[in-house]
């Protein structure tokens, strides 16, 4: 079999120094589409040395500001060049529709990195005014933290990966990227655009490999100043702990379990419809998925027959067919996964209303699934599925406050959507929603421009929005002394 690609360390495409590799399987047939090299600790060492070294030499730093952001644009161009390459490669790599890949994933990770380049010339301290004695000028600078080392999971691998390195970038950082195992393909076609953009060498270098052997050793390198990590709250608590050997910065967006909450007075039509496609859409496959749907008594029976009418009429198949509208899981051990928390579900007492079983063809397919007569103490209500499971639970005449608590019975809280067309009760279940982001009138969705990132165990840190590029940053306080 062909040598698997290699790995972009200091500007070059170098061999991985073991010969280990992995096959790449297309989740849509459980086929074998190609292989990726699994870089190890030398690799790690080597990239995060070649990422040392350019952040060191100022060869970032110190560009004109002006001409680095010209760069992420001629990146982002050459994305766009490229987009129905980059979709398709993440059809068959995760297996999600086409249509996904190539308006929400590329679109979104080209959209981030634009957005993200508007933030190189813009990034500033500030000056203060102090109480000290005598004559003072203070100010705070701004710099960049280092060297980042990013990683990344399989559910929209390459708007998660521009949502990393567009900041870092934008910051001033340099960077090492692993990709998750499962999906690396579309970040191996990065690297060649990365070069055709002209970067200079060592400013982002991508090592492909496993989470336990690479990523592990990337979190563990002392050249490592910062970890932005994405994936599961188990293994981001693994990174927090190696990551303090060294007092690394770390951003963490991890799990959720996020709640949709449709009071009587919502618009019904478009509630049901978001609700639907705010787990079905990717498989479920999404952080901020709304895998919890509580609806008020009164419409509750309206309400669950509406989101069981979408789901069985879904288009469930390959993503590379044109009317599929889901997809896939990304394997078969997600598969797996999901199937054991439906069987926990119905054993715990839960009533499958639709679906629960994977579909019977090649490939990891799941069927959309609604499950009725939850309790909050059931495994399914309280962990993440990261599948097409949704779990409704009717609500009374109760008080914000109480519906409120259902919603943040979790040790998640990363996303929320309220629906209702009272404002007092919109903005009051704001203000009372333990998450990172709250969307009223509308389902999960992320912008560039906007904060995201959780409270309690779904992570720490916000990526986007200023605060995304800041996170990458340092602060340093000057006082100059003007007295004599
Ligand atoms: O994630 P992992 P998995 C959740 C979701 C899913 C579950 C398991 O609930 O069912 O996690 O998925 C790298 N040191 N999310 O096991 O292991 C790994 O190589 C350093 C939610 O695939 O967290 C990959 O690049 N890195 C989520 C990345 O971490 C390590 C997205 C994610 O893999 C590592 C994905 C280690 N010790 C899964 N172990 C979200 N928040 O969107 C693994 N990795």
């Amino acid at each position: 079999m062909a040598r698997p690609p290699g790995l972009l360390i200091g500007g070059e495409w170098v061999a991985a120094q073991g010969s280990d590799a992995a096959e790449v399987i297309n989740p849509a047939t459980g086929r074998i589409v190609s292989r990726i090299s699994l870089g190890g600790e030398a690799d790690i060492d080597r990239a995060v040395c070649a990422a040392r070294l350019a952040f060191d030499d100022g060869r970032w730093t110190k560009m004109r500001p002006a001409v680095r952001a010209k760069l992420l644009h001629k990146l982002a161009d050459l994305m766009e060049q490229a987009a129905d390459d980059l979709a398709l490669i993440e059809t068959l790599d995760n297996g999600m529709p086409f249509g996904f890949a190539r308006n929400l994933n590329v679109q979104g990770a080209i959209e981030g990195l634009r957005y993200q380049a508007g933030w190189v010339t813009k990034l500033n301290g500030e000056t203060r005014n102090v109480s000290l004695p005598g004559e003072w000028h203070t100010y705070t600078l701004r710099e960049p933290l280092g060297v980042a080392g990013l990683i990344v999971p399989w559910n929209v691998p390459l708007a998660i990966t521009l949502g990393k390195i567009g900041p870092a970038l934008a910051a001033g950082c340099t960077v090492v990227l692993k990709p998750a195992e499962q999906t690396s393909l579309s970040a191996l076609k990065l690297g060649q655009l990365v070069q055709e953009a002209g970067f200079p060498p060592g400013v982002i270098n991508i090592v492909t490999g496993l989470g336990t052997s690479a990523g592990a050793a990337l979190v563990a390198h002392p050249g490592i100043d910062k970890i932005s990590f994405t994936g599961s709250t188990d293994v981001g608590k693994k990174i927090l702990a190696s990551a303090a050997q060294t007092m690394k910065r770390v951003s963490l967006e991890l799990g959720g379990k996020s709640p949709v909450i449709i009071f009587p007075d919502a618009d019904l039509d478009l509630a049901v419809e978001a609700a639907a496609m705010g787990i079905f859409s990717n498989t479920g496959q999404v952080c901020a998925a709304g895998s919890r749907l509580f609806v008020h008594r009164a419409v509750f029976d309206r309400v669950v027959a509406g989101v069981e009418m979408r789901a069985r009429a879904l288009r469930v198949g390959p993503g590379i067919e044109p009317e599929t509208q889901i997809g896939p899981v990304v394997s078969e051990i997600q598969q797996s996964r999901v199937l054991d928390y439906v069987r926990k579900g119905v054993e715990q007492g839960a009533e499958i209303l639709t679906g629960g079983r994977k579909i019977d063809r090649a490939g990891y397919f799941v069927e959309p699934t609604i499950f009725v007569q939850t309790r909050p103490e059931m495994s399914i209500m309280r962990e993440e599925i990261f599948g097409p499971v949704l779990c409704a639970m009717p609500f009374d005449d109760e008080t914000l406050d109480e519906i409120a608590l259902k919603a943040n019975d979790t040790m998640y809280g990363l996303s929320a959507s309220v629906w209702t067309r009272d404002l007092q009760t919109a903005h009051k279940m704001v203000r009372r929603i333990k998450s990172g982001t709250v969307r009223v009138n509308a389902a999960a969705s992320m912008d560039p421009a906007m904060p995201f990132g959780g409270y309690k165990q779904s992570g720490i840190g916000r990526e986007q929005g200023r605060e995304g590029v800041e996170a990458f940053t340092e602060i340093k306080s000057v006082a100059v002394n003007l007295g004599r």
